[in-house]
């Protein structure tokens, strides 16, 4: 008995989603859904697609841009709410799939929702994966040698971009592990500003190829905006100087590779350093262990 009203009550709300969509949306074409005239061919819950825009704490609401919801509305941003979502989790830029049920006080009530992973955590997870792979496959030692391929990762950057190491191939790099936190003078503090020495020497020098990466391994506190901090702190122009942080899985085997310790303790890691100069084919050209060098010790290869 009850679901026998179920048309009539449908066309109402549709036709209430749909005078919302066209009140809510500016550029969009106004909406002239064909949902009415079928009424029994849509549910009245819809899959979506979208990416929150907007977060709006005070009344619980999320503002998202989703996608075309084929025969029901075209793609626009509008207000919606999760039942039991707690808006501080998530966070503007990021993309989901949810239920779209029938709105309520102009706000649609989403079920079923869920996150994606973006395209930069993707290409992470991938590239951590293929690195892990290939850590194994060398075996107990997995160190580089000088001579030898520098392996291919995907870390981000201080902007929270992923950047592929291989997007480096045909410049030279210089490379080195530090963390942000670190508290001894003589190391990561010495070595970020032994970097900025080289930094500025090769742009006395006119040499355009250099790019300088600091990978961070303390990736659980150093995260892309500690990163993008520490460098604006110091003036670092992050042009060609780029701070990576990612999984740790991903750093371990980057510390095994390139031969670096960082052992966890307490609120500080004890670690070695060294420097590593990557030429243009990603080939190792040279490395120096701990923060004493100068800038000639790699301008020299140039
Ligand atoms: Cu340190």
């Amino acid at each position: 008995m009850s679901r026998l009203p179920r048309s009539p009550s449908l066309r109402l709300s549709l036709f209430a989603a749909a005078l919302f969509a066209a009140a809510c949306t500016r550029t969009d074409t106004p909406v002239t859904t064909t949902a009415a005239s079928h009424p029994t061919t849509n549910p009245t819950t819809h899959p979506i697609r979208g990416e929150i825009v907007g977060l709006d704490l005070p009344r619980q609401v999320l503002l998202i841009h989703h996608e075309e919801i084929p025969g029901y509305m075209p793609s626009m941003t509008m207000e919606f709410s999760v039942a039991g979502l707690d808006l501080a989790t998530v966070r503007e830029g990021q993309h989901l799939t949810a239920t779209m049920g029938a709105p309520v006080d102009g706000i649609f009530p989403l079920t079923a929702f869920k996150l994606l992973n973006s395209p930069a955590d993707q290409a992470v997870a991938a590239a951590t994966l293929a690195l892990r792979q290939e850590t194994f496959t060398r075996g107990k030692n997995p160190y580089r040698e000088i001579g030898e391929a520098v392996p291919s990762f995907t870390l981000y950057n201080q902007d929270g971009r992923a950047v592929s190491f291989d997007t480096f191939r045909g410049k030279r790099v210089v490379l080195n592990f530090i963390f942000t936190r670190c508290p001894v003078a003589t190391m990561c503090p010495a070595s970020t500003a032994k970097m900025m020495s080289l930094q500025a020497a090769a742009k006395t020098r006119g040499l355009a190829d250099l790019e300088l990466v600091s990978i961070s391994f303390d990736s659980a506190y150093d995260t892309p905006p500690v990163l993008k901090k520490y460098a604006a702190e110091r003036g670092i122009d992050t042009t060609h100087f780029s701070f990576l942080t990612g999984p740790e899985k991903a750093i371990r085997d980057l510390l095994a590779q390139f031969g670096v310790i960082a052992e966890p303790g307490e609120n500080i890691f004890k670690h070695s350093l060294a420097t590593l100069l990557i030429g243009a084919d990603g080939k190792i050209l040279h490395r120096v262990d701990g923060s004493t060098w100068m800038p000639d010790d790699f301008l020299k290869f140039f």
